[in-house]
């Protein structure tokens, strides 16, 4: 009698779960995916359905679903809460629940655990729980679910042993087991906090330098020649994404209501929310310059996605630029090859007939190929390059007012 495949369901099937799903198939567990989008579910290569009663005889459950801010940066927990009530009912003595999602220390033992015994009837230990931080990196080929080293933390040890097997048997890279839930969500919540402080730093370094005439790109890659303890970060237009803007909240919250208050943490996020605004105001400066006014004037905003080569406008910069663009009165043209914006909008030649100015908010590989000519012939004079991707020097040499953030 062959042995019976480990059952494993994986709630949430985004850019989190699926591939985890997939990777688990592959790896010889019998996968099945819960999804409360049809449209996720359908035409999938693994067992998907909405209805959480298929979860009943998993042996492993896997939570991955988002951990959004509210518009005041309050933490959402609510898909989290909804994915915990969701299961519970159907689970049973031995089985093994992980959050894969990201979220602050506590949430596990607070929130997760409490919800899960209220409905299920279970006590936390009877069923058991870790936290496996999730690590996808949307558009990296390098790093995938399968070969990104993770760490895991348990409620007991049985917890976490059960939950290094699973990981240990489906991936190639190292798991390091910590030492318990809140480590382990604090490892997550720590790396992107680290990145985002780190990104606001070079973001002031950028307005401070263009006042002092230095190009902070090239200062950025001078410190990059010391071979250790300097990690480069680049100044943008602004921080996006569902991850790096707002993980750090989730801390900030959470020490608060414990008795901290992370000023340093906060303000490197205010400082990062602040680039978009900053952004126009300097092509405010240069209209000024040239005689115009930002009322008026008609701006082509090339990007709306937050990173570039990927279709994806969660907490995205250019969402805020064009915002004040419009609060200062200007028309706006926005265009993004991965992203239907503006239906009238089909490519770049359409992006820049008829514009005063240009901002690019996204390095998309697309806009890379934007030439000082292809300015000079829409007799654009201005364009702020919200990602320093551009050749300045080129631009400055065909008559055209380049400025980037901080070059
Ligand atoms: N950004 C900067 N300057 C930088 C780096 C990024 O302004 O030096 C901006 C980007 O333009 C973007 C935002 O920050 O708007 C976030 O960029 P990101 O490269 O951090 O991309 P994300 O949001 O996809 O972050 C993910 C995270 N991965 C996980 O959470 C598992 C993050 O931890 C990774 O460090 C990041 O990918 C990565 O390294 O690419």
């Amino acid at each position: 009698m062959p042995k019976k495949k480990t059952k494993v369901a994986v709630i949430g099937l985004g850019y989190v779960g699926l591939p985890l799903a997939l990777l688990a198939e592959v790896k010889g567990y019998d996968v099945i995916g819960i999804d409360n989008n049809p449209q996720k579910i359908k035409n999938l290569k693994i067992k998907a359905t909405s209805d959480f009663a298929e979860t009943k005889d998993a042996d492993i459950v896997i939570i991955c679903v988002p951990t959004p801010v509210y518009k005041n940066r309050n933490p959402d927990y609510s898909p989290v809460k909804n994915a915990c009530k969701s299961i519970a009912p159907y689970l049973k003595k031995g089985e093994l629940v992980v959050l894969e999602s990201t979220v602050n220390p506590g949430v596990c033992e607070e929130i997760v655990a409490p919800i899960i015994e209220k409905y299920s009837g279970l006590l936390v230990g009877e069923f058991l729980l870790a936290h496996c931080p999730e690590r996808i990196n949307p558009g990296d080929d390098k790093w995938d679910v399968s070969n990104i080293p993770r760490v895991v933390g348990g409620w007991n040890r049985q917890s976490t042993q059960k939950a290094y097997e699973f990981y240990t048997s489906i991936l190639s890279s190292h798991v390091k087991i910590m030492n318990s839930l809140k480590e382990a969500e604090a490892v997550k919540i720590v790396e992107n906090s680290f990145r985002n402080i780190n990104i606001a730093f070079v973001n002031e370094l950028a307005q401070s330098f263009s006042k002092l005439g230095i190009d902070v790109v090239n200062v950025i890659d001078g410190a990059s020649t010391k071979p250790f303890a300097f990690m480069a970060h680049y100044p943008g237009c602004g921080v996006g994404g569902h991850c790096i803007p707002v993980d750090p909240y989730y801390l900030i919250d959470y020490a608060k209501k414990n008795g901290y208050t992370h000023r340093f943490l906060s303000l490197a996020c205010k400082v990062n929310e602040e680039m978009p605004s900053y952004t126009v105001s300097l092509l405010k400066r240069e209209l000024k310059k040239q005689g115009k006014k930002m009322k008026g004037s008609t701006v082509a905003v090339l990007g709306l996605s937050y990173k570039a080569n990927i279709a994806d406008l969660r907490e995205s910069p250019a969402e805020d630029i064009i915002k004040h663009l419009k609060k200062g009165g200007a028309a706006v043209k926005s265009y993004d090859p991965y992203v239907d914006g503006d239906s009238k909008i089909k490519n770049l030649d359409d992006a820049l007939e008829s514009v005063d100015a240009v901002i690019l908010a996204t390095n998309h590989k697309e806009f890379l190929e934007l030439t000082p000519e292809m300015l000079v012939k829409n007799n654009i004079k201005i364009i702020i390059d919200g990602r320093n991707c551009l050749p300045k020097k080129d631009f400055i040499n065909a008559g055209i007012e380049y400025v980037g953030i901080g070059r």
